[in-house]
């Protein structure tokens, strides 16, 4: 039975991937709406006409008396709230949501939720492995993948959701059976206005939480909960009582849970500081809904990474190249500069710059003098990142993605790495980070 009032009027505003999941939701529980989209020519607009030819669909600006005949709006993460014409709907009653509200409101089993400015999808997708090989019929997605209204099944044992913070600004009440929010660092600084804001969003995502996990090594990841609430953390100090963390023994450093060290470091493919306290956050996570420990570290050994992140690419005269174009953020940047930084005997060239998102890139200064030999900036803001950088190392611009790449190979030296992580979206010289990541994969492959 669905938890969705008949006698409702709703209007889908955003006719992305998320907006046409909410037009198939609703049509199949037979209740009444309407679409509306800035664009003239939003993508899902010719799938809707051939699929749903008798639904009202508005293209182009938003006309804020069209908005108000509905109870709800079911607005797409891609469109801020900020928008005047969804304020002044708002304004006079009309209520602003989301499809991971009505998500919400119509899921039968429980949720494990993941948020935080990075490490979302590897954690996402780490889980949603653990909870295959336990044996769980899963359904993985959200800001990830597939959207959640269309992963919706009475088949389903367990949701394990990616949620971004675009999308629990316009969720109510998710009632996860475990929320986390991984680290906080800045990002999509054009879409809020400072950090405090962005970390309210994020922070959604524990209402009616039965159990949250958090990052002891970050203080913005806790949430403010009421006592009696399971809490479960993770972090790379030795671990205390329902924490998870590492802890090193005869020099050996092992993921460990409480008193007990569960498997070596070492037994885990993907690379670097940061990847070992996702490794731990996917354990805390799936601890919390009663993945056995065995599944979970046979899931972990074989989990090679997702490409884009961190992901090695070639070598050539004795230099690595990775390909880390999902670091469309300082921190994620940051967390491949150290983390591959400190795990290596050479230095690194940095491959960095692109839309920067209104960031302040002066928090990579320390690691990039620490772990670089020489930064290669391209893409609009490389002068708000050489700026920012100042005379840590030396600094080359470039135009293109193919010279960032003849110039970084020939400043490295053998034992060193080339890594593309741009601290940037990629949307003023690439279609998406993907194209990036191929495009960089591609012409680093071709090298002779
Ligand atoms: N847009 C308009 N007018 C509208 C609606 C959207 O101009 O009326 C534009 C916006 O510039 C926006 C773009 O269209 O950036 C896409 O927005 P959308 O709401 O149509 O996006 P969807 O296709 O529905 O995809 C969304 C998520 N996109 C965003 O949050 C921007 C996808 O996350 C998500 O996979 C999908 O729903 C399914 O749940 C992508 C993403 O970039 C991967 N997310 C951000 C991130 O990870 O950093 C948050
Ligand atoms: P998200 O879905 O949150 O963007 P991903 O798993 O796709 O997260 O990783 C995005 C970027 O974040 C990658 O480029 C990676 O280098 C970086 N990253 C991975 N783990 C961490 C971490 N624990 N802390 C900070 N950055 C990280």
């Amino acid at each position: 039975m669905s938890l969705i009032a008949s006698d409702h009027f709703r209007i889908v505003v955003g006719l992305g991937k998320s907006g046409m999941s909410l037009v198939r939701f609703l049509a199949q529980q037979g209740v009444s709406f309407a679409v509306a989209d800035t664009r003239d020519n939003p993508p899902e607009l010719a799938t809707l006409r051939r699929d749903y030819p008798q639904v009202d669909v508005r293209c182009g600006e938003l006309d804020v008396e069209f908005l108000c005949r509905a109870d709800e709006l079911y607005v797409s993460p891609g469109l801020a709230l900020a928008t005047p014409a969804l304020q002044a709907a708002a304004a006079r009653g009309v209520k602003l949501s989301g499809d991971i509200d009505l998500f919400a409101r119509n899921v039968k089993a429980p949720i494990v939720a993941i948020s935080g400015s990075n490490a979302k999808s590897t954690v996402t997708t780490l889980v949603g492995e653990m909870a295959v090989a336990a044996g769980k019929r899963v359904a993985v997605g959200g800001n990830l993948g597939t959207p959640a209204l269309d992963l919706l099944s009475d088949d389903v044992e367990l949701y394990v959701m990616e949620l971004s913070s675009f999308q629990l600004e316009t969720t109510h009440q998710l009632g996860a059976e475990v929320a986390t929010v991984l680290n906080i660092s800045e990002d999509h600084m054009d879409r809020y206005t400072g950090l405090p804001a962005y970390h309210l969003a994020k922070h959604r995502i524990f209402r009616g939480a039965r159990q949250v996990v958090f990052n002891r090594q970050d203080a913005l990841t806790r949430p403010l909960v009421g006592e009696g609430l399971p809490c479960w953390s993770f972090g790379l100090s030795a671990p205390d009582f329902k924490a998870f963390g590492v802890r090193e023994e005869q020099g050996e450093k092992y993921l460990a849970f409480g008193l007990q060290n569960l498997m070596p470091v070492r037994e885990l493919k993907i690379r670097g500081a940061h990847n070992q306290a996702n490794a731990l956050a996917a354990l805390a996570l799936g601890h919390a809904v009663g993945l056995p420990f065995d599944a979970m570290l046979t899931s972990l050994r074989s989990f090679a990474g997702l490409e884009h992140r961190c992901q090695w690419v070639r070598e050539l005269d004795g230099v690595s190249y990775y390909n880390d174009s999902k670091a469309t953020n300082v921190g994620a940047a940051l967390a491949a500069i150290d983390g591959l930084g400190s795990d290596m005997h050479g230095q690194l060239i940095l491959i960095a710059g692109g839309d920067g998102k209104g960031a302040d890139f002066s928090g990579l200064r320390a690691s990039v003098a620490k772990y670089c030999r020489a930064v290669v900036l391209m893409g609009r803001d490389a002068g708000l990142i050489a700026d920012a950088l100042g005379d840590a190392v030396p600094l080359v611009r470039v135009s293109t993605l193919d010279e960032a790449i003849a110039q970084s190979r020939s400043l490295a030296c053998a034992g060193d790495a080339v890594l593309l992580s741009p601290a940037c979206a990629s949307f003023d010289m690439f279609k998406n980070y993907e194209e990036r990541g191929h495009l960089f994969a591609r012409a680093v492959g071709a090298l002779a």
